[in-house]
C-alpha cells in the first residue's frame, strides 16, 4: 500500500455507480478518514489513455461519507412515502421480510415479485443480481428487458445491423475528415475515459467536427465545434431531408447500397415486399407526394433548409466521416426512428466498415470478457420491458404482448413485492414522479417494497422495509468499462462502513437462510470468495489477467493493445461470403419483421419522420408550447451527488430558456419560474439565454423530488413534468419529450 507525503494511505479504487467513466481514483486515507481522492493523469501513464476522474470522481467521498448517510434498518410508520420510519435491528428486519416474501409468494405466485431496475451498483457482484439470484431459486419472478439508458437505439441498431456491436476503435477517428456527433454530450455525458480524449485528438488534428444539439452543450464548446441545434425529437426528419440531398445531389453510395443494404430502392425490396414503400419511393414522396426536402424538414425541425443542405453535402463528400449518436435523441417518443435514419445516412455515403467512417447505431465493441454471477435461469417465464414496470404494478390486466410483454399473453398478478435496491427508478428517475408516486402510496396494490440505499431519496421514502447499503468506499467489488475501455478494475475498500450499513450480500444470505436456500444461494461462499471466484473464472477466458491479489493492489488491469477494431469491414468488402448478421445478410433499411408484425400505433418499417407525442408539431402544444428536454449534467451521475451541496456549482438546478421565449413572461436571469404541465408543477430558477432554440428549454434530469405541501416540487426534477408513454417499437422510456408551459412566480 502506497502512502503520501503527509503519512496517508493511498488507496487505489475504480466507482461502480453508473457513469461510464470507471475512472481511476486514489483514496488518501488517514485515521479511518478519506482526507481527499485524486485520480490518474497523462504523466501517470505514458502512451495510455489516461483514467481520469472528472469533478465528481474527485468529489465522491464528500458525497459518500457524511452525515446524510442511513445508517440502521428502519420499517415504516405511517402512511407509505410520507417518510416516518423506526430503527429496528437487522434480525427484526430479515424476520418480517422474509415473512412478506413467503405470503406474497404463496398468496399471488412467483409472477407477483419484481426486482427494479437499478444501477446504484454497476459492478459484478451487484445488489439486483443477488436478489435475483434467490427469487430464481424460489420459483422464479417477474423478469425485464430493455434498459433506460439505451432503450431504443439498441433495439433498432439490432433491427438494422444484427448486432449491437456497431462501434470501432476511437482511435480510426483520427482518419476521418469530419467528424459529426448527434446528440452526444461526452465532455459531459462520460461514457469512458477515450470518448473525449480521442475526440481532443482529432480536433487538434483540424478534423471538423459539428454536433447536432438542441442545446450548444459543453461539447460544442470544448471542441470549439460548429453547432446545429434542432428542436427536441425531430431528427429523423432532419436526417430524412439530409437522405433527400444527398441522393437528389447524386452523392449516394449506389455500389454500397446495392451490395450491402435490403430496401433502399424497389429492385432491393425483398421480393416478398415488392408492392411495400422502399426508402427512396418514401425520400421523394412517391407516394405521398412530399418530397422531403430541406424545406419541408425545415418547418419541422427548426434547422434553416440551407443549414441542411450543407450540413448534407459536406458529411457525404468528406471521405470518410463518421456520424456518431449519443443516446439523447433516442430518449423520446419514436426514438427508435432517429436511431434508424442516423444508420440510413451512414449506408448512403458508405461510411460502413471503413476507418474514419462509422456503422452508425449504439456502437457497442465487443471488449473482454467481465466477471459476473453465475446465472441461475429463473423457472418463471414472463417478462416486461424495464420501463413499463409501473403499469405492471397497476394495470396489469390490461397488458400484452403489444406493450411488450414476453413469454405470455397476459401476466397473472400485478407486482406485489417490488426490490428496489441501489436503484431511484422508483420514483425520481422513472417518468411521471407525481403519478408513480400516488400508485405507491396506494398500499393495496404493490403490498411490499424493499429499499437499499445510501440516503433517504424519494425513492427510499416509499420502502416499507428501508435499509442502509454500503458505499463503493466502504466495501470491494470488480467493475468493467463501458464500450471502449480496455481494462478490467477493482473496487477497493477505502473506509469501514459507518453504522450498521451492510453489503445486500449480507442480509440476502440471512433472507436465504430463512427460507431453506441458504446452501444454494452461497455456495458457501464470502462476498470476498465471491469475487475471487468470478475474478477466477474470467481469468480462465483472459489469460493475460495477473493473480487476483496482484490486480486488487493494481486497481485497474490495462490489456495489452490490439490493433484497430473497424466494424463490419468484412462485411463490406464481401456480403456474400460473409453476411451481416441479420436474417436476409443485408443492412436492413426496410426491416421485413416489422412489415410483417402487429403494433400498438404506427410503427413503418423503414427509417423516416413520424411526428413524435409531445413534440413539435403535437396539437398539446395550444396548451402547453415549449417543449422541455433532459439531459444527463456533469454535475451528478443521476440522482447520485444531488444531494452534495458542494457540487451544485458546476451546474446549478435551473431552467435554460431562450430570450424570445423569458421576455413575454416577464422572465429575466435567475427569476424563480414555474414549470407546468398535465402532470405536475415544478419551481426553478431560469437561465436565460441562447444556447437553446427559442421554443425550447432544458432541465438536466436527476435533481432530487421534494414537493411541497402543494404538490409543486421545489427540487426541480424533471420527471414530474415526464409520462409513463412507452415507444411503439421498443417500449422504452420516452423522458426527453416533453411539453410544458412556463410562468414567472411573483
Ligand atoms: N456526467 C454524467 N455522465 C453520465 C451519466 C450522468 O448521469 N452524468 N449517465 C450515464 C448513463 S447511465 C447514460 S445512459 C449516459 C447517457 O448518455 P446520453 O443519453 O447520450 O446523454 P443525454 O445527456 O441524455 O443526451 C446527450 C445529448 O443529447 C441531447 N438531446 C436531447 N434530446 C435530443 C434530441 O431530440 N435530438 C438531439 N440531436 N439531441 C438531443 C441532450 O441535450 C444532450 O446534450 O451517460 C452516462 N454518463
Ligand atoms: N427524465 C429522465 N429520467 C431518466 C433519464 C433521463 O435522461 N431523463 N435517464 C435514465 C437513465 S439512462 C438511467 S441509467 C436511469 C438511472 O436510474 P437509477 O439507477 O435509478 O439512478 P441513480 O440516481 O444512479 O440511482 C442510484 C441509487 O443508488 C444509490 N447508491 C449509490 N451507490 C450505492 C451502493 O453502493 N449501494 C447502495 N445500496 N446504493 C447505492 C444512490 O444513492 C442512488 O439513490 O435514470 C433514467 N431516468
Ligand atoms: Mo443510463
Amino acid at each position: 500500500m502506497a502512502e503520501s507525503d503527509t503519512g496517508a494511505r493511498i488507496i487505489p479504487t475504480t466507482g461502480r455507480n453508473n457513469c461510464g467513466g470507471r475512472c481511476l481514483l486514489y483514496a488518501h486515507v488517514r485515521d479511518g478518514k478519506i482526507e481527499k481522492m485524486t485520480t490518474e493523469t497523462a504523466s501517470d501513464c505514458p502512451g495510455e489513455v489516461p483514467l481520469s476522474a472528472c469533478v465528481r470522481g474527485l468529489s465522491y467521498h464528500t458525497t459518500y461519507e457524511n452525515d446524510r448517510r442511513l445508517l440502521y434498518p428502519m420499517l415504516r410508520v405511517g402512511e407509505r412515502g410520507e417518510g416516518r420510519f423506526v430503527r429496528i435491528g437487522w434480525d427484526e428486519a430479515v424476520e418480517r421480510l422474509a415473512e412478506q416474501w413467503k405470503r406474497i409468494r404463496d398468496s399471488f405466485g412467483p409472477g407477483s415479485r419484481y426486482v427494479n431496475y437499478a444501477t446504484g451498483v454497476s459492478a459484478a457482484f451487484r445488489p439486483t443480481a443477488l436478489a435475483r439470484r434467490l427469487l430464481s431459486l424460489d420459483g422464479g419472478y417477474l423478469s425485464s428487458y430493455n434498459s433506460y439508458s439505451t432503450a431504443c437505439i439498441e433495439p433498432a441498431t439490432r433491427l438494422m445491423y444484427g448486432t449491437p456491436e456497431t462501434g470501432s476503435s476511437p482511435e480510426t477517428w483520427l482518419d476521418s475528415r469530419f467528424i459529426l456527433l448527434w446528440g452526444h454530450n461526452p465532455a459531459e455525458t462520460r461514457f469512458d475515459c477515450s470518448t473525449m480524449y480521442w475526440l481532443q485528438r482529432a480536433r487538434k488534428k483540424g478534423i471538423p467536427i459539428a454536433v447536432v444539439d438542441p442545446r450548444r452543450s459543453a461539447t460544442v464548446r470544448a471542441l470549439d465545434a460548429e453547432w446545429i441545434p434542432l428542436r427536441p425529437a425531430t431528427d429523423s426528419a432532419l436526417l430524412d431531408a439530409m437522405a433527400w440531398v444527398i441522393w437528389t445531389e447524386g452523392l449516394a453510395d449506389r455500389d454500397f447500397l446495392d451490395r450491402c443494404c435490403l430496401g433502399f430502392d424497389r429492385e432491393h425490396l425483398p421480393p416478398e415486399w415488392r408492392k411495400a414503400e422502399s426508402v427512396l419511393d418514401y425520400l421523394t414522396g412517391a407516394r405521398d407526394g412530399v418530397p422531403k426536402t430541406p424545406a419541408w424538414a425545415e418547418a419541422i425541425t427548426g434547422v434553416p433548409a440551407d443549414t441542411i443542405r450543407s450540413l448534407a453535402v459536406r458529411y457525404a463528400t468528406a471521405k470518410p466521416a463518421a456520424l456518431i449518436q449519443g443516446w439523447g435523441a433516442q430518449r423520446h417518443s419514436y426514438g427508435e426512428q432517429s436511431a434508424r435514419g442516423a444508420i440510413l445516412l451512414c449506408c448512403m455515403t458508405g461510411n460502413v466498415g471503413v476507418s474514419g467512417g462509422w456503422a452508425g447505431g449504439v456502437g457497442y465493441l465487443r471488449g473482454h470478457a467481465e466477471p459476473a454471477l453465475p446465472a441461475i435461469p429463473n423457472p418463471y417465464p414472463l417478462s416486461i420491458p424495464v420501463f413499463r414496470w409501473t403499469d405492471a404494478v397497476d394495470d396489469w390486466r390490461s397488458l400484452t404482448p403489444l406493450d411488450g410483454v414476453r413469454g405470455g399473453d397476459r401476466l397473472e398478478s400485478g407486482i406485489k413485492l417490488l426490490l428496489n435496491l441501489a436503484g431511484n427508478c422508483l420514483i425520481n428517475q422513472h417518468g411521471d414522479a407525481n403519478r408513480t408516486a400516488a400508485l405507491l402510496r396506494d398500499a393495496s396494490k404493490c403490498e411490499f417494497i424493499v429499499c437499499s440505499d445510501l440516503f433517504l431519496t424519494a425513492s427510499a421514502r416509499f420502502a416499507d422495509l428501508l435499509l442502509p447499503g454500503v458505499s463503493f468506499l466502504e466495501s470491494e467489488n470488480i467493475t468493467a468499462p463501458w464500450l471502449w475501455g480496455d481494462f478490467l478494475g477493482f473496487n477497493n475498500k477505502a473506509v469501514e462502513p459507518p453504522g450498521e450499513c451492510r453489503f445486500e450480500y449480507e442480509w440476502l444470505s440471512a433472507l436465504a437462510e430463512k427460507l431453506g436456500l441458504g446452501a444454494a444461494f452461497t455456495l458457501g461462499r464470502s462476498h470476498a470468495d465471491w469475487l475471487r471466484a468470478m475474478y477466477e473464472e474470467t481469468r480462465r477466458r483472459e489469460p493475460e489477467l495477473p493473480d487476483y491479489d496482484s490486480f486488487r493492489a493494481m486497481g485497474v488491469f490495462r490489456y495489452s493493445k490490439r490493433p484497430p477494431h473497424v466494424a463490419f469491414r468484412e462485411n463490406r468488402l464481401d456480403p456474400d461470403r460473409c453476411p451481416f448478421p441479420t436474417r436476409s445478410g443485408k443492412i436492413e433499411l426496410f426491416s421485413p419483421a416489422i412489415a410483417g408484425a402487429a403494433f400498438r400505433e404506427y410503427f413503418p418499417p423503414i427509417p423516416r419522420y413520424v411526428p413524435p407525442s409531445e413534440g413539435p408539431q403535437d396539437a398539446l402544444r395550444e396548451r402547453f408550447p415549449l417543449q422541455v428536454v433532459g439531459w444527463h449534467t456533469l454535475r451528478r451521475c443521476h440522482s447520485i451527488h444531488g444531494n452534495n451541496p458542494a457540487l451544485e456549482h458546476i451546474e446549478p438546478q435551473r431552467l435554460w430558456m431562450h430570450p424570445r421565449d423569458a421576455a413575454p413572461r416577464g422572465l429575466s436571469e435567475g427569476d424563480a419560474a414555474e414549470v407546468r404541465n398535465g402532470r405536475g408543477r415544478l419551481r426553478v430558477p431560469v437561465h436565460v439565454t441562447e444556447d437553446v432554440l427559442p421554443g425550447v428549454c432544458a432541465l438536466s434530469q436527476g435533481a432530487w423530488y421534494a414537493p411541497d405541501a402543494g404538490g409543486t416540487d421545489t427540487g426541480g426534477c424533471i420527471n414530474v413534468l415526464t409520462s409513463w408513454r412507452d415507444t411503439p417499437y421498443s417500449h422504452g422510456n420516452t423522458q426527453h419529450s416533453v411539453l410544458a408551459e412556463v410562468r414567472a412566480v411573483l
